[in-house]
């Protein structure tokens, strides 16, 4: 056996024994912080009862922790998706708490949001993200009595999803994307899938100020349509996606399939036997 093949041999042996441990392809955290238009990245690994700061996982536009949400599991292996590191923790917003964010990161005209739900109860009006501001700009992401996903950007109405398939107590992915133009779609992916594009009549030209997540908003204190749910790494990005940004972000949350991984490792074990018979 050659000089060459020998070291290919070695490589594939190492690769194999590593990947088990280690995933080797760009993980779903890396892919979001690499978007050079990332705003903001809240991965939601905080404990509320000790610290009121949701970090900006980016840099610089922490959010403020309100009510009393709960540390909770965030979407790992056992669920399918790449489990984001060892320990992660995401928000159960528990029908009581809210995440207030930095307006002058997000009132931008043109914005897509990113990041995990998990809906355990739709039987009143909810909110996953909202702003508030007049009729005319506001964006906001509701799961409304009657099981529907509501995306609006502006008056009533908007992007109507069904859920029925998603309010099932597990970890779903949603991506919603919104233009700059009066009238421009909006695009809503759920696990990485598109499901509603649509025009609607009162599209505004921009998001709104005081943006919240898992609530309408904090006023005085108090907490109104607080999500019942939870919510984990959610991201927002300073443009409209395409169904190719998605893909990568679902790329990126696979979990390679442990047939592939363990034809490699044999792949490796037969070159490593080979390479003692030579
Ligand atoms: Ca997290």
């Amino acid at each position: 056996m050659n000089t060459m093949l020998k070291s290919l041999g070695c490589a594939a042996v190492v690769a194999g024994a590593g990947m088990g441990a280690n995933v080797a392809q760009a993980d779903y955290v890396s892919t979001v912080l690499s978007n050079e238009d990332l705003i903001a990245y809240y991965r939601l690994g905080e404990d509320p009862s000790q610290t009121s700061t949701a970090t900006d996982a980016s840099g610089s536009h922490d959010g403020t922790y309100h009510g009393s949400p709960l540390s909770t599991m965030g979407p790992t292996a056992d669920d399918g998706w790449n489990s984001f590191g060892d320990n992660n923790s995401a928000i159960n917003l528990n029908g009581a708490g809210a995440i207030t964010l930095d307006t002058a990161a997000l009132d931008i005209p043109q914005i897509t949001f990113t990041g995990w739900f998990r809906l355990t109860d739709d039987t009143h009006n909810q909110r996953i993200y909202t702003t508030q501001a007049s009729p005319s700009n506001r964006f906001t992401i509701n799961v409304a009595n009657g099981q529907r996903l509501h995306v609006t950007t502006g008056g009533s109405n908007g992007a109507w999803v069904p859920i029925d398939t998603v309010l099932d107590g597990e970890w779903h992915h949603l991506v919603v994307s919104r233009g700059s133009n009066a009238r421009e779609d909006v695009a809503v992916w759920i696990d990485f899938l598109p499901v509603a594009t649509t025009l609607a009549s009162h599209f505004g030209q921009g998001t709104g100020t005081n943006p919240t997540l898992g609530a309408q908003g904090v006023v005085d204190g108090t907490i109104d349509n607080s999500f019942l749910g939870s919510l984990d790494e959610v991201a927002f990005f300073n443009r409209v996606f395409t169904q190719e940004d998605v893909n990568e972000l679902h790329a990126a949350a696979l979990i390679p399939e442990p047939a592939s991984l363990a034809l490699l490792g044999l792949g490796g074990l037969a070159m490593l036997g080979r390479r003692r018979r030579a």
